[in-house]
Parts: structure tokens; sequence; C-alpha cells
């Protein structure tokens, strides 16, 4: 069921739009980077690694060399330098502990499933069997899976991902808020709960992700002309073609980067790629066009993953349940490389872990560890999701312990409506909000205290499938900008987006953004915002992205900002538009400007029926037969903008589960959320989105598991394995709106790409666990499977817990010395 909104009549913006973009992503005729192809071309096939860690010693390439239509087989050594090399943009510290990435090493692997040779062949077909025959010697070297194991080694003890390196640790990036002036000292607040309040300290996991789009990576290099053109299925065409000049020597202005049709990406296309790298450079040294697409076995295992995180929590309250402090202590898997983002991805939850609670003392501790596996970055959420799981699992501890309701506890402690804007603990200032009235819906909506009570009769009646009502209240920090915050975090780009909008002479209008769509819907929503700005149909706007040379400026699509930051850019670039267009219009008219009015798309002549529409402007502009001296036959204009603030979506979702108590099944009975996303220009398209979130944070919580084995082989490396759901495996969602405009732009609008994956998560684990917290369970490690719930009930009942005091919940590994 879906909660839309009645648009005022006349207006776009609010309006359930079916997306332009539908008929050619469903029917799937569209330009996919496979689709492409050009003379002459040659296909790419990976020959990767099986081993975790090894010397490469030999590669004997001599037959596959023979194989029908093979052109080549290259290696690192063969290509050397001319491969460039990959770059990571967000150094959290500046002692981070950064291994050497090139995109296919000569002479050593560090994951299983690193390149260390490229066939190029005639067709897909003849370039994949030949690279059966590339003959690799190894010599297996010790590898490091574990991230525990990882964090504990050192150079004498325990194994390194990078011996080279004499480290696994890469960076400590840490936050405290005694410190930096935001609050208080968290130690302090923990001795003295100890002493006269409640401490509550829990260590949770966030299992390794695998980001699963719907088309696999694929890349088309062309670089037969002066320019060097790239296809690639990205999220980041413009960062694409910074970071490519930069490591390759190319001239920016020679490279073109295309990213047709996308199909999803989840933070997993934000990414520059040994693929692409390797492509550009053979390519370059064959002088003829080359195309790469991975398989569906490539993808999971070497395109980066998600999450993969210990987190170790200590909050500290009064009896009341008024929280006085949090700490946080992170370990961080980034794999075997530093990607693009990767090691500033848990840092961006070092600012969402007090979430929508006013805690007086903070202190948050990061760790990333270098390891033996595929590289993490990105995936949907980065960061805040796990910020979000980790004190939406306390808040609920906090609650159990002292025997009152969920909510109640987060109500105690959240910003009220009237105390915004609200600096918090982390440094941020939320612009606005209202955590009451999105609960209070959400309820309503959900029937809280009906299903309450059927728990309770459940409980007492002492039934076999017992019912857990789960809460999660999360705000995030999305519309990723501000370029001076990013600048501050040392992260190396910045955060405005582009926008231009151009009257064409038929009256029809061109716009042109830097933000770059894999199945958001911008085409439509976009479309939307210029059709009420300039007061031009809705059908004669059409929507450019994702090609550097026609969106020359851009800083693409991720983070919940194509609106927040990309819309609003759109709107000050029409707004000079129509300025443009006034005095032009005034000669027109033979009128003052000042006496021009301009509204629903027409400049009018204050009381007079004068007037002309923006169209015939722009066909008068065009003709420029009549144009004031001066001004330029061009209605056109551009426009970045970079916003001052984050925008900061929130939300309550609350969640029922039902737990087979005999088999440790779960099944999902109801879902609620109510999101508040500020102005909503696409109804339909937002509840696409929150949809979508829901489904891919419910999957964390109850199926999907990257799995490794300890020699580092990726054991979840099919569908049949890596448990993604489909719309069979949910039910339907019931999503509701409150709308606290965001204060900072025009448009009021926050971003909602990521809001569902990042709430959904805890409310499913906090439902899974109310379900059986009465037999003395606090705690079930994700994904919540029906053995690991089996296991957590048997295991509390052997144990005989107290379920009010859950001694059965987890506690800190003291093996691994307190690091965690
Ligand atoms: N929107 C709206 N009103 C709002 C907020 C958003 O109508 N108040 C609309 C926007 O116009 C846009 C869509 O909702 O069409 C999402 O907008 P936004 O929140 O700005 O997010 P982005 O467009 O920047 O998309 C990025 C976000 C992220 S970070 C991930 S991950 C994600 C997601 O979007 N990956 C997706 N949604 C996805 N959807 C699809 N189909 N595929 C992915 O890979």
């Amino acid at each position: 069921m879906t909660a839309t909104q009645e648009a005022p009549a006349g207006q776009e913006i609010g309006r359930d739009r079916r997306r332009k973009e539908d008929q050619r992503l469903i029917t799937g005729r569209t330009r996919w980077t496979d689709n492409f192809t050009l003379p002459g071309m040659l296909h790419m096939a990976m020959v990767r690694s099986p081993f975790a860690h090894a010397n490469i010693t030999a590669i004997d390439k001599s037959v596959a060399e023979q194989a029908p239509n093979v052109v080549a087989v290259l290696t690192g050594a063969d290509l050397g330098e001319s491969q460039g090399t990959l770059i990571n943009a967000w150094p959290i510290t500046p002692d981070q502990v950064t291994p050497a990435h090139p995109p296919m090493p000569a002479d050593r692997v560090t994951f299983a499933g690193e390149i260390v040779a490229v066939i190029v062949a005639r067709t897909p077909a003849e370039a994949r069997d030949a690279a059966e025959l590339v003959d690799v010697d190894y010599d297996e070297l010790p590898a490091v899976i574990d991230l525990k194991e990882a964090a504990a080694a050192d150079a004498d003890n325990g194994v390194l991902a990078h011996p080279d390196l004499g480290t696994n640790k890469s960076a400590l990036w840490v936050f405290d808020s005694g410190e930096a002036g935001t609050g208080g000292d968290v130690e302090q607040a923990i001795e003295k709960a100890r002493t006269d309040g409640i401490v509550i300290e829990r260590e949770f996991r966030q299992q390794r992700l695998i980001p699963a789009f719907m088309e696999p990576r694929s890349v088309v290099v062309d670089p037969t002309a002066e320019q060097l053109t790239m296809w690639s299925a990205t999220q980041i065409p413009h960062i694409l073609r910074f970071a490519l000049a930069a490591t390759t020597g190319i001239p920016e202005s020679k490279i073109r980067i295309i990213a047709p049709d996308v199909g999803g990406g989840f933070g997993g296309k934000l990414q520059t790629t040994p693929e692409e790298w390797l492509a550009v450079a053979i390519a370059r040294r064959l002088g003829r066009p080359v195309k790469y697409t991975e398989t569906r076995s490539e993808s999971l295992m070497a395109a980066h993953h998600g999450r993969d995180q210990w987190q170790k929590l200590t909050l500290a309250a009064e009896k009341d349940g008024t929280v006085t402090g949090l700490k946080v202590d992170l370990l961080a898997d980034l794999g075997s490389y530093i990607s693009l983002v990767g090691g500033g991805v848990p840092v961006l939850g070092a600012f969402m872990f007090n979430a929508i609670y006013k805690f007086p003392a903070y202190r948050f501790s990061c760790q990333t560890v270098l390891t033996n596996k595929t590289w993490t970055d990105a995936y949907r959420g980065a960061g805040r999701p796990e910020a979000t799981f980790g004190i939406e699992r306390m808040m609920t501890e906090l609650a159990a312990e002292l025997g009152v309701d969920p909510l109640e506890v987060r109500e105690k402690n959240w910003i009220k409506n009237d105390e915004f804007p609200f600096s918090t603990v982390a440094g941020l200032e939320y612009d606005s909000g209202n955590y009451e009235a999105a609960t209070e819906k959400a309820t309503q909506m959900f029937g809280y205290d009906e299903l309450r009570a059927e728990q309770q009769q459940r409980r007492d009646s002492g039934d076999r499938v017992q019912l857990g009502l789960g809460v999660s209240t999360f705000t995030e920090m999305c519309g990723l900008a501000p370029s001076r915050v990013l600048g501050s975090l040392d992260y190396g780009a910045g955060g405005w987006e582009y926008a231009g909008v151009r009257m064409l002479a038929t009256g029809k209008v061109e716009v042109v953004t830097g933000a770059s769509a894999h199945g958001q819907g911008h085409e439509t929503a976009f479309s939307q915002i210029i059709a009420d700005r300039l007061g031009v149909a809705f059908e004669d706007i059409e929507v450019l992205h994702g090609d550097t040379q026609v969106a020359h400026k851009g800083l693409d699509t991720y983070g919940s900002r194509s609106l927040a930051v990309g819309g609003e850019a759109l709107v000050r670039a029409a707004d000079k538009v129509i300025e443009k267009a006034r005095p032009i219009a005034a000669h027109l008219l033979e009128a003052s400007a000042d006496d021009l009015e301009f509204s629903g798309g027409r400049f009018s002549v204050r009381g007079t029926d004068q007037g002309l529409a923006i169209g015939e402007i722009a066909s008068a502009v065009f003709a420029a037969h009549n144009l004031p001296d001066g001004v330029e036959p061009m209605l056109d204009s551009d426009a970045t903008y970079d916003p001052e603030n984050f925008s900061f979506p929130h939300g309550t979702h609350l969640c029922a589960m039902e737990v087979d108590t005999e088999t440790g099944a779960v099944k999902m009975r109801k879902y609620v959320c109510v999101d508040d996303i500020g102005n909503i220009i696409n109804p339909l398209i937002v509840s696409g989105q929150v949809h979508g979130g829901l489904v891919q944070g419910i999957a964390q919580a109850l199926w999907e598991e990257a799995v490794y084995d300890e020699a580092g082989t990726l054991v979840s490396g099919s569908f049949v394995d890596y448990l993604l759901p489909t719309s069979a495996d949910t039910i339907s969602f019931e999503t509701g709106h409150t709308t606290s405009p965001a204060k900072i732009h025009s448009l009021g609008a926050k971003g909602v790409g990521e809001a569902g994956t990042i709430a959904s998560t805890p409310a499913v684990v906090n439902a899974v666990i109310d379900a059986i917290r009465h037999l003395g369970v606090a705690d079930v490690q994700m994904p919540c499977t029906p053995e690991r719930v089996w296991r957590a009930i048997h295991d509390a009942g052997a144990q005989g817990d107290d379920p009010t005091t859950g001694a059965a919940a987890p506690h800190f590994d003291e093996a691994t010395g307190g690091a965690l």
C-alpha cells in the first residue's frame, strides 16, 4: 500500500508521474553498455586468482595465445606502468597506511578474484575460452580473512594482508565530543552511570554484503579518435574522468565518459575499477576499441562489497532512561585495497550514531583494517545504516533493561520539534524535523497497541509462534555536499552539483544535470521541477545526463544527493533563464521590465492582457530578428549549487515479526514506515525508492551475507548461496509521510534514495529479538537465519538466563585485548 499526495491543480511538483524512463528500461530496449558495438571492437576476458594471497611465480600464456581469434594475452608485467594505478580519494588520516593498487599486479595477488591476465579476442566467448588456457603458477602465502584476527596481527605475530606494509591497521579515526567542544567527556559519563545509572555494552556485527546490481559492470573503450571515449556502467562519469586523467596522464579534455542507461548501482558502481583501467590501457596499446562485461560470478567476487564491521558500543544512562553518553569503537574491514572512498564510509557513520537523540557526551573511534578479501566501499547508506543499526539496537536494549516500551526511551531522548535547529553532539546542525509527528502517525498506521496486546496474549498462552515488535526511529545525513565539510574530512572532491537549462527554438526545453541516474528516475522528477519553474509542459522537457561531453561538469549520483543538490541547481539555472528572458520580453512587448510579471510560463504586462509565453520568447531569440541591442541570441543558463548543510530526512519504522520458537523460522507480519523527506517532488518515485530501500535493509537483517572460507574463497559466490530477495519474499509495506521541509534551499526536499535501507535493518532485528526476549535472548547476529534464531533460543534456554536482565547478551571479546 502506498501513501501518495495530491498536487495542487496545474502543478507538477507533488504529482504521481510515471517515469519517462520506464518504457525503455522495463522493456530492456535501451543503451546498456554491453549493447554498444564498434567497428573492429575486441573483447576482453579476465584470468582471476583463485587464491586470496599468493606470489605469482610464472604465467604461461603460450597455449592461450594460440587459441582461435585471440589477439593478445597480457599480464601485469606486459602492461607495466601503462595500466596506471587506482586511487583512494579519501585518505581519512594523514598517516593512513595505503597499499599501492595496480589494476593488474605483476607479482602478488591479495584477494581471490584479483586479475592476473587479460585475454583479448574477437568474440567474448573466444576470450573466455582462452582464459581457461592460461597457466599461472602461484606460491600460496598465508592469508588473513577474519577482521578481528587481522586487527590483532602485527609484523611479529599473525598474518599480514600486505607483509611489505608491516601492519594490517590502515587508519585510526577518532571523534571526541569533549575535545571537539560539542559535548562532554564520555568516559566520565560511563563511570558515573556505572555507580548510579545504567551501562549497556554490546557488540554487533555488520556482515559483509554485496551490492548485486541488476546489470553487471561493463565497459567499452574507443581509443581510435583524437579523444578517448569510454562507455561504462558507472554511477560516477565525472569522477571517473578526473581519476583517469589524474592517473594515466591523458588530458581530461581528451577523455569522454558516457554512462548510458545503467542498471542499478546501490553504491557498487561508485567506483573506479581495475577493469576500466585495463580496458583503457589495452585499447590504447592495441589501437582498437575493446569491451569487457563481467559475468555474475565475477561481479559477486570482484566488484566491491559493502559493510563488514564489528561495532562495540557502550551506552550510559540515568535510571530514568535519560542517555548521558555513547561510546563507539569500530573495526572496519577494507579488504585488500583501499578503494575510491572505502576508508571514509565508516567515518560517515561517526556523525549518525547519536541519531535523533540529545546525547550530552559522545566518542567514536574507527580502526580500518586490511584483509585478504575483496575491497569494500559504499553500499546503499554507506556508514549511516551501520550507525543507525548500532544506536537503534542500543536504545531497544536500554528499554529492555528498564522494562519499558522501546518507544518510551526514544521519546525521552529525542530532539523535540520546538528545539530545531539543533546542534548535535557529533557537530552537525539539524535544520528541521518532527519525530513526534512521524512516530504518532506510524504507531497509528501500525496498530501498535493492538499488536502489543496480541504479543502479550501469545506469551501468556505459550504460543509456539511468538510475535515481536521492532522500532527504528532514524535520521540520516544525505544530499552529500557541502564541499567545505567534505574538505574538512579530507575527502578528495567537493559536493556541489551542476545544472544547465536551455530553451530551444521550438519552445521546448533541454535540461542538463551533472547527476548521473542509474534507476532513480531523474528524467521524470527533474522535468517536474522545470515544468513548474518555467511553466512549460512536462512532456516538452528533456533531461540529459551521464555524458561528460553533454554535462561537462558534475559530481554524479550517490549519497542521496541528486535532488537535494542537483535539483536545487536546476532551480537556480531556470531562474537565471527567466531573468535572461525578462529584458527580451520587455523589448518585444514594448514595456518596462519592471512592469512584467512571470507566472505560469508567461511574462505579462501588469494591468493589461498583453503577454508572451517563454516559449515564444525562445523562438524570437532563435530568430534574433528583433532583440534589444547587446543581447546575445541565447536563452540558456548554467548554475552550480553547493549547499551549506546536509539534508536530514528522518522517520519511524515499525516492524512486526513472527518467530517459530521450535524451528527458528521468522516471518514478517507487518511493516509500516513514516518517512519525513521534506517536500516530495514525485510521490510515485519516492514510494519506489522507499520500497526498494526497505527490501535491501530487510535483506541485511534476514538473508544476505557474503561468506568466505578460511582460505579466503567466497563461498556465497552465486545467487544460490547469496540470498538476494525477490518480491515473493517480501510483504506489502505500508508507507506514509510527514513533511518538515529542508530549510537550506528553495525546494525544501530531502533525499530519499537510502532512507529505507538505513532504517529497516534494526527495525527487523529488534522485532525478531522482541519476539523471543522473554526466552532469554538479547541478541541475534545478522542475518537472522532460522539456524541462528534457533540457536539463540536454545543457548539462552540452556543457560537458564533471566530474560529481564538480558544476561544472555553477547559480551565483549576480551581475547583481542580490548581492540575489540
Ligand atoms: N525524490 C523526490 N522527492 C524527494 C526526494 C527524492 O521526488 N523529496 C526523487 C528524486 O527526484 C529521485 C529519487 O527520488 O528521482 C531519488 O532521489 P535522491 O534521494 O536525491 O537520491 P539520488 O537520486 O541521489 O540517488 C542515489 C540513491 C542512492 S545513494 C542509492 S545507493 C540508490 C538509490 O538512490 N541506488 C539505487 N536508489 C536506487 N534506485 C535504483 N533503482 N537503483 C539504484 O542503484
